[in-house]
Parts: structure tokens; C-alpha cells; sequence
């Protein structure tokens, strides 16, 4: 295997909306480039980056595939996320790893709910962006309608450098706008395109579009201005570094066209990819985000002489080869065998066998160079999102942030063997899977298991009985109701048992007040003179946290509030921790009585895409559900409507859909923000709490 260093490098993130054919788009390209034998496709299970029985069997990618073309002396590392809205957040996650992003859109479709989503996460990263219409073989597929449709999302910056010849099953070349030549293609053929004049049918279009392409580019810099105004034109040699600038600086977003099932225009896009996406060397510095020592946090340029350092932007849990942690160099040469320093997690680490992966397939490698992209097995502690490197010296990259899960089962395990197993391998899955969460109701004892949707859940139910053998049932969605408060309190928690022998002895004087929404629980110690000695004082804040943790109203986490312990008194031989704690839990209840307790339900930012003549409908429905309407968007004969709607009401929501629009509508949604459940409902969702955890409804007085 070749050995690349940075300015040979590209490393690139496929995005984009489900089905807009990224996956194939690789499969093509790693083909044309000769990393494969064949054509890989999707629909046979035999695409380089789909290769997990998941994604197989349900012909869509689920997580990050890696694979890398070699073209032109420079080795594309190319990583093909999944766009299906459930699996969107590993988009983001890939971005630490990349300089550029192929935002892949469907030849038909033009911009999409979750093009937009994505497009949104590079614009935040700051992330160049190229595009690639894909699919143009397909029926009524339109570049001039997508190139509109692109315009009117993402503006005046969208730039083809490129334009396709002829249309649907007859796309047979692609004009490159740039150099004004053509290549003609074979639909299903190498891919490799023959060099050509324009058709004389499209010259016009081709000058034209070439004309405006030349205009942006000297838009932002003077001398070619200057030259565009004495020549009329910009001679290629100034055209091409200049279009690269434009495109590092996201002052250029440009458009290719393709098809990955056809293999039309892989090579052209390689092409592009290579002479205007920019290397990892001319990324600005990576900043650490713990400062070590004394001021500034550390910063490290992407390149061979300076200390190692790596970034884990992704993990999976292989149950033969066990953990394989994919890194990107963000700094120096990673050799073989080195030890490096986990600096997360404060461990140290061997890095035997280093490789670079061909989709499942792991090529050995000696040395890895700045910028580039590999991976290891077997780390002992590492996790995505770590930092490693060389021991002296220590830097930290930042973690990607994601939103918390959505939705929330309970899950039972069909037999005692699979309960043995259950944690296990979950455990292990969520290694590799940012957005799955597992934990036991402190007082059902269920497990219960979060993710992104029902999809999620059912791809890990079904890789845990893959996997694991594990086999288990999936019960009712769960809504994560919380608790808080709306009054104020102010009231004394007094343990004592003083019958014989040593006793027991706490007693606190507490105030309890709301805090704003999201602020969880803060706990302020305000005794002065001793009146409870300072060593018990975590105990009386971790009373009131246990109890805060098992509710008040329905046992759901009571959240948002604040305790000032202002008071209390102690006893020389009976007070103990212990003691303390019960203090503070029957403070906790006492205050809970007095400070108006109420429920909180969390409410969902849903995003709805449906034909405009179901937008009437949709709309009414969401009333139904008690959502509220935030916006609406027209676009190409569909509404987009946005609003806010409480998790309870959605529980369904994609069946409903389905029918609902006779499966012409799709639908986005994730956590927004918590509110209070209004009066009439409490009392139902309290009861209901209560029969489920097996205690009788209170009467009241
Ligand atoms: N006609 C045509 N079909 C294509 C093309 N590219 C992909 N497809 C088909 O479209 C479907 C989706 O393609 P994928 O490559 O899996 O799309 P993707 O963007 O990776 O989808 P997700 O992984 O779900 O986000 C598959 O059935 C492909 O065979 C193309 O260029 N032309
Ligand atoms: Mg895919």
C-alpha cells in the first residue's frame, strides 16, 4: 500500500437525504477507480459501504461506511453516512473527520427534508460543500428543476461546473463547465468517460452557464475582476485555483451531475474532487478544547512534524474481531505498534496493526500520515470521540454533541438465558451507537431501552439477536414524563430513631423554588455556624436527589428546581450519613407538598413533507395532537409544514402518516424542549403511572 501524506489527500463526507443514491455514488467511484472488481449495488447487498446484515437486508445504510479510492496520485477517503432521518446524526458525527462534504441529491427530488437537515450541519462546521446530483438515468428526472430547487434552499453561492447530456435513460455524457469539454459515457459501463467536444445542442447553455460560473469566481477577488473586465473571460489557468479558493472559503457551492447505478461521471467527480475540495494541509489549525496547564487551549497544524495526535470519530463492535476504532490523523505520523495516550480517559494504549478500511475489509498498513483516515482493533478503553497521542504532548478535541434520544421501550428479554446476555450485548452495541441509551426503571425494575425511533430500536433488537443470540420483546413506547415545580416551599426533614442502642439523627431546614426549563437541579449550601456539620452536608443534597430521582406525583424524575439547606441541627453520637440522607428525602417530600408539583412532557420539533393537497388535512390533524403550527414552506408541489406536537400524540405518527397520505408523506422529528402537561391530562397519565407500577390510585381527600 501506498504511503499518502496531506496534500495527497482528500477526505470527503457523503450526506443526504435517504435514497438520493450516496451509497451507490461510492460504489461507483471505488469501481471506476479499480478498488473494486465489479459494480457494487445496493439492491444485491454488494456495495463496499453497506456491508452489515442490517443494512443488507433493509437496502439502506444504517451507519458509516469507509472505503478509499486512489485517483490522480491522490487517495480520496470517502465516508458514506446513512440519510434515513433515524441514522442523520452520524452525518454530523463525521464531520471532525473530513474537509469536505458531497451533499448527494436526487436527480428527481431536488432538495429534501433531510438535505436541508444536513446542510445545516456543515454550514455550522464551516464544511466546504460540493454537490452531486445523482440518479439523473432516472425517470422525470430535471437538472434545470433541481438546480432551481438548490438555489432556492441554499442561494445565490449554488454554481454548477457542471451540466448533463441528454436526459432520463438517454443521460449519456457530462459537460464539464469549467474546461468546456465534454465526456460521453456508457450507461452500466467502466465508467471511464471519453473526452469530447460539447454537443452543439447545448453550446449555448454551456456559455452561458460558464459565463456565470466565471462572474462568481472574480466576485470576490480583485485582480481576476480586473482581468474578467480586460479579457471578457478568465483563462483556465487562473479559473481552476481560483474556483478552489472560492470552494475552500464556502463562497462557492458547486454542482456535478452523476448517476452511481449507471456509473456515469464517477471519473469526473474524482476528478473534481481532487482539484477543487481542499487537502487536510490547508484545514486551519486544530484546536484542543481542554486547556492543559496555563491559558490557551493547544492547537495542532495537520502535519507530519508535529506530535501525534488522533481523534476517534467512530466505533464498532465486531463480535468476532472484537472493538474497531476508526481515527483520523489530525496530527503527525502514526506508526505501527506505538503506544499512544488515551488523554479522555487518562489510559494508555497499544495501536497494534493499524489498517485502512476498504468498507469491511481491514488493508494493513505501516504508517499512517497526517490527514489521513484508519483504523484499530482491540483498544482497550477507547470510545468514539476520544483524543490520543503522544504522551508529552497532551491535547484534546472536542466531542461531536448530539441531540438526546427520542423515544423511549420498555424491552424484556424472552428467557432467563437472553436476560443473562441482554446487558451484555447492548452494552456493547451502544459502543457503537451514539444514540442508544439503556437503563432500568428504578421502580418497575424494566429495562428500558431510548433511540432515535422505533426504526433504531428494531435495527438493535434485531443485531442483538444477530449478534448476541439475545432474543427480546419490545413493549409499548414509553413517554420520559418529568416532574417539576411551579410554587415555592420551605419546610424541616427530621429523621430520628433513638429506641435503644445507637440511634439515628438528622434534621434540615430546606427552601425549594422553580428553576427555569432545562436548568435540572441545583443544590445551595447556605449554613452558617455549623448548624449541620459540613461532612453531612453531600449526604442531606444526595437524600434529596435519590428521592428527587423516584418522583413525587407519577415517579418520574422531578427536574428544574433549586434547594438552599439553610438550616438544621445534628446529634454528637446518633448523626450519620445515613441519617442525614433520610433527612433529606423527607424534606424533599414535605417540600414537594407545598410547591405545587406538576408534570412536564417533552414536546417534539416535527417536520412534516407531504403533496400540497394533504397539507388541509395534515394541518388539522396536528390540532388534534395538540400541535403547534411554527411554519409552512412551499416547494415543487410539496408543503413543508413545521410545528411543535407533544411526544404522547406521535407515538404513531409514522403509520398515521402512511395512511394518512396514502405513503406520500415523510416526516422528521426530535426532541425539542419540555413543557407542562396541561391539568385535565395529569391526573390520567398519574393514575396510569401508578396502576403500572403496581400501587394503588390515592384517593383524594
Ligand atoms: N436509476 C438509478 N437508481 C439509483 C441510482 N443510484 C442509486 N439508485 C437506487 O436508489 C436506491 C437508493 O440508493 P442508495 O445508493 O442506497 O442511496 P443512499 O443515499 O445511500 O440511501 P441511504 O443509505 O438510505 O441514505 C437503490 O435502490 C439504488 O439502486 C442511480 O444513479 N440511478
Ligand atoms: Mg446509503
Amino acid at each position: 500500500m501506498k504511503v499518502y501524506e496531506s496534500p495527497n489527500l482528500r477526505n470527503v463526507v457523503l450526506v443526504g437525504h435517504g435514497k438520493a443514491g450516496k451509497t451507490s455514488l461510492v460504489a461507483a467511484m471505488l469501481y471506476t477507480a479499480g478498488a473494486t472488481q465489479r459494480l457494487g449495488r445496493v439492491d444485491e447487498g454488494s456495495a463496499a459501504t453497506d456491508f452489515d446484515d442490517e443494512e443488507i437486508a433493509r437496502q439502506m445504510s444504517i451507519s458509516t461506511g469507509v472505503a478509499f479510492a486512489e485517483w490522480n496520485k491522490t487517495k480520496i477517503n470517502l465516508l458514506d453516512t446513512p440519510g434515513f432521518n433515524m441514522f442523520v446524526h452520524e452525518a454530523k458525527m463525521m464531520l471532525p473527520a473530513v474537509e469536505a462534504a458531497l451533499v448527494v441529491v436526487d436527480g428527481v427530488s431536488g432538495v429534501e427534508v433531510v438535505t436541508e437537515r444536513v446542510w445545516g450541519y456543515c454550514a455550522e462546521a464551516n464544511m466546504p460543500r460540493m454537490i452531486v446530483v445523482s440518479r439523473m438515468d432516472r425517470e422525470r428526472a430535471d437538472a434545470n428543476r433541481v438546480l432551481e430547487s438548490l438555489s432556492k434552499s441554499f442561494g445565490r453561492q449554488i454554481m454548477p461546473l457542471q451540466f448533463p447530456v441528454g436526459s432520463e435513460k438517454n443521460l449519456s455524457g457530462i459537460i464539464d463547465l469549467v474546461r468546456m469539454k465534454a465526456r460521453t459515457y456508457e450507461l452500466g459501463g467502466s465508467g471511464k468517460g471519453k473526452e469530447g467536444e460539447i454537443p452543439t445542442a447545448l453550446k449555448d447553455t454551456a456559455r452561458e452557464w460558464h459565463e456565470k460560473l466565471v462572474e462568481l469566481v472574480a466576485e470576490g477577488n480583485d485582480t481576476l475582476m480586473e482581468e474578467f473586465f480586460d479579457k471578457g473571460t478568465i483563462p483556465e489557468e487562473h479559473l481552476v485555483p481560483a474556483l478552489h479558493d472560492a470552494i475552500r472559503e464556502d463562497r462557492i457551492f458547486p454542482v456535478l451531475f452523476a448517476s452511481g447505478l449507471g456509473n456515469i461521471g464517477a471519473d469526473e467527480l474524482m476528478d473534481f474532487v481532487v482539484d477543487y475540495l481542499p487537502a487536510p494541509s490547508e484545514r486551519a489549525p486544530s484546536r484542543g478544547q481542554v486547556t492543559t496547564g496555563n491559558g490557551e487551549p493547544p492547537t495542532r497544524k495537520m502535519g507530519d512534524t508535529e506530535p501525534a495526535s488522533l481523534f476517534v470519530f467512530k466505533t464498532v463492535s465486531d463480535p468476532f474481531a472484537g472493538r474497531i476504532s476508526y481515527f483520523k490523523v489530525m496530527s503527525g505520523v502514526m506508526r505501527n505498534d506505538a503506544s499512544m495516550q488515551n488523554f479522555t480517559r487518562n489510559t494508555q494504549e497499544k495501536l497494534a496493526h493499524i489498517s485502512l478500511m476498504q468498507g469491511k475489509t481491514a488493508v494493513a498498513v505501516n504508517e499512517l500520515h497526517a490527514g489521513d483516515i484508519g483504523a484499530v482493533a482491540k483498544l482497550k478503553d477507547t470510545l468514539t470521540g476520544d483524543t490520543l497521542g503522544d504522551k508529552t504532548a497532551p491535547i484534546q478535541y472536542a466531542a461531536v454533541k448530539l441531540p438526546e434520544p427520542a423515544i423511549t421501550f420498555a424491552i424484556e428479554p424472552k428467557s432467563r438465558a437472553d436476560e443473562d446476555k441482554l446487558g451484555i450485548g447492548i452494552h456493547k452495541l451502544m459502543e457503537e451507537d451514539a444514540m442508544l441509551r439503556f437503563f432500568r426503571d428504578p421502580q418497575t425494575k424494566e429495562f428500558l431501552i431510548a433511540g432515535t425511533g422505533q426504526q433504531h430500536i428494531e435495527v438493535v433488537v434485531a443485531k442483538m439477536k444477530k449478534r448476541y443470540h439475545t432474543e427480546v420483546n419490545l413493549k409499548a413506547p414509553k413517554v420520559p414524563y418529568r416532574e417539576t415545580i411551579r410554587g415555592k416551599a420551605d419546610v424541616q426533614g427530621r429523621h430520628k430513631k433513638q429506641t435503644g442502642g445507637h440511634g439515628q439523627f438528622g434534621d434540615c431546614k430546606i427552601k425549594m423554588e422553580p428553576l427555569p426549563r432545562g436548568a435540572d437541579f441545583e443544590f445551595v449550601n447556605d449554613i452558617f455556624g455549623g448548624a449541620i456539620p459540613r461532612n453531612f452536608i453531600p449526604a442531606v443534597e444526595k437524600g434529596i436527589k435519590d428521592a428527587a430521582a423516584r418522583g413525587y406525583l407519577a415517579g418520574y424524575p422531578v427536574v428544574d428546581f433549586k434547594v438552599v439547606l439553610y438550616d438544621g441541627s445534628y446529634h454528637e453520637v446518633d448523626s450519620n450519613d445515613l441519617s442525614f440522607q433520610l433527612a433529606g428525602r423527607i424534606a424533599f417530600k414535605k417540600a414537594m407538598e407545598q410547591a405545587k408539583p406538576t408534570l412536564l412532557e417533552p414536546i417534539m420539533a416535527v417536520e412534516i413533507n407531504v403533496p400540497d393537497e394533504f397539507a388541509g388535512s395534515i394541518m388539522g390533524d396536528l390540532n388534534g395532537r395538540r400541535g403547534r403550527i411554527q411554519g409552512m414552506d412551499n416547494r415543487g408541489g410539496n408543503t413543508i409544514i413545521k410545528a411543535e406536537v407533544p411526544m404522547s400524540e406521535m407515538l404513531t405518527y409514522g403509520a398515521d402518516l402512511t395512511s394518512m397520505t396514502q405513503g406520500r408523506g415523510s416526516f422528521n422529528m426530535e426532541m425539542h424542549h419540555y413543557d407542562i402537561v396541561p391539568q385535565a391530562l395529569q391526573e390520567k397519565i398519574i393514575v396510569k403511572a401508578k396502576q403500572e407500577r403496581g400501587e394503588q390510585p390515592v384517593e383524594e381527600e
